[in-house]
């Protein structure tokens, strides 16, 4: 039975974000009323984000709010993104319940799974193998939240559903090279290469790991489907279907940009996980596919880093 948001208050937890601030877009002509909390009401605070509910009182919840970052900023603050992902997850889903929400998506991340999956990765290969080390802690979190959504399920009768977004990207997002993921990390670095007439840009890691990229205007749009059309215990995969070595997303970054320097690598910087894609198979059997081809989404992305967009 589908989820008509028509009339509905839906709460867009973390909608200064990049992903959060894509889904409060993409639910302009869904017919409801959206609902969002100012940065003063403090998520990790059990007794802040009960007092909201209670004056606010959504019907529909999205849990797009987390400490989020790259690589490096996974590695380098283990106790940040393991607590404050816990803490914020924990209040947004047991206040909803509390509060007699009817509806509630929680969003997780593609780095859930083993770090040797199989590929392309199937939803049940989640807690089949070891996660990959820089960002178990975030990891640990994620997994936190779907079983939460699956323990009010069983024992409360709660419509509470999890999507698993794949490496994101779009207007919005993080270009703080130290904490920012590679894809705006490319755009920035390519554009001040060329704006400087540097003769080349410089890459962490070797460049041979794949990863798979989905433009946030595809994720909102996935996530609006599956409030509406998806009711179960099982987490749902949210990606692209294709994946891209680190090395050739960096000359289609450039290409984009207009530089035209070398790509060098610092080895001594970590790789991560090898390959991790997503099988799309699930939501695609639900009728959902995305629209955004990379090339076209990181020129999408560009123009709103040179409008000044996203954080710095
Ligand atoms: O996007 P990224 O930081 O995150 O890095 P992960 C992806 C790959 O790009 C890694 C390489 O192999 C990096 O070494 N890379 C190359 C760079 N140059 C750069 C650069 O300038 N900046 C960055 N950041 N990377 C994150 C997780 O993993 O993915 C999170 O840590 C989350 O938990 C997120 O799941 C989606 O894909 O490795």
């Amino acid at each position: 039975m589908a989820y008509d948001l028509a009339g509905k208050c839906v709460y867009v937890a973390g909608h200064k974000g990049m992903v959060g601030s894509a889904i409060v877009r993409r639910l302009e002509g869904e017919g409801c009323e959206v609902l969002t909390a100012d940065r003063s009401v403090d998520l990790r605070d059990q007794a802040a984000v009960r007092d909201w509910y209670a004056a606010n009182r959504p019907d529909a919840v999205v849990v797009a709010a987390a400490k989020v970052g790259g690589i490096m900023a996974n590695d380098s603050y283990p106790a940040d993104f393991l607590y404050d992902n816990l803490m914020i997850e924990a209040n947004l889903i047991e206040a909803a319940f509390r509060n007699n929400v009817e509806k509630l998506l929680f969003l997780g991340s593609s780095c859930i799974y083993p770090k040797m999956a199989p590929q392309p990765i199937p939803e049940d290969a989640l807690l089949t193998g070891p996660l990959e080390p820089t960002n178990e802690w975030y990891a640990v979190a994620k997994i936190a939240g779907i079983k939460l959504c699956q323990a009010y399920r069983r024992q409360h009768g709660c419509d509470y559903i999890s999507a698993m977004p794949t490496n994101l990207y779009g207007p919005g997002d993080n270009f703080d090279l130290q904490s920012s993921h590679v894809l705006p990390a490319l755009i920035r670095k390519a554009h001040e290469a060329r704006e400087t007439g540097a003769a080349s840009i410089e890459i962490w890691g070797t460049g041979s790991p794949r990863r798979e990229f989905l433009h946030v205007d595809d994720l909102a749009d996935g996530c609006v489907f599956l409030l509406k059309e998806y009711s179960g215990e099982e987490h749902v995969n949210l990606g692209s279907g294709i994946d891209i070595p680190i090395i050739d997303l960096a000359e289609m970054v450039c290409e984009v940009v207009g530089f035209e320097g070398t790509i060098t690598t610092d080895v001594t910087k970590p790789d991560g996980t090898p390959r991790k894609l997503m099988s799309g198979d699930k939501i695609a059997a639900m009728g959902w596919k995305p629209k955004i081809a990379l090339r076209e989404g990181i020129a999408d992305a560009y123009r709103a880093f040179l409008n000044g967009e996203g954080k710095r």
